[in-house]
């Protein structure tokens, strides 16, 4: 993510990556103030065998697009909600991407960052079994958990 201040909207990435198994590290990395952080970062990326980056940021959201360009490892972007602009600011600048340096881009904030997290394991479990099972279970216990009526009653 590119700030810690992201990070109330991409724990919940995190959160559904736990409930997956499926093993993550979360990382500031600012576009801004630590390119060259952001720099080693996607140029190792696959060698270090990341299967995918989920990029979260927020207003001038410029890291996703720059990691999408410095790797070729699949780069999930997700619009972090940002105070001015409600996070349009943040969606635009990551969905705009020019042909050639794609960014797989997902809702503004919380739900953008859970459908980044199913749209890795996803990707995963086109070759992995288990995966496909774990998010099997995820979309049943979804549907269970959905009542019939609004109410308890
Ligand atoms: C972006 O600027 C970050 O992704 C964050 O969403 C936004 C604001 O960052 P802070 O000023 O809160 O650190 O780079």
């Amino acid at each position: 993510m590119g700030s810690r201040s992201d990070w109330p909207t991409m724990e919940h990435a995190a959160a559904t990556l736990d409930r997956l198994h499926l093993a993550y590290e979360a990382r500031v990395v600012s576009a801004h103030r630590t390119p060259d952080r952001l720099y080693d970062y996607a140029k190792t990326a696959r060698a270090r065998g990341l299967k995918a980056i989920i990029a979260g940021a927020g207003g001038a959201a410029h890291l996703p697009g720059m990691a999408a360009a410095l790797t070729p490892v699949p780069v999930l972007g997700v619009p972090v909600e940002s105070r001015a602009l409600k996070g349009e600011d943040s969606l635009l600048s990551i969905v705009q991407m020019p042909g050639g340096v794609p960014v797989a881009t997902f809702a503004i904030g919380k739900a953008g960052a859970i459908n980044a997290a199913l749209f890795a394991a996803a990707m995963l479990a086109t070759d992995d079994a288990e995966m496909a099972s774990r998010l099997d279970a995820y979309r049943d216990a979804q549907t269970a958990g959905v009542p019939e009526t609004p109410s308890d009653d």
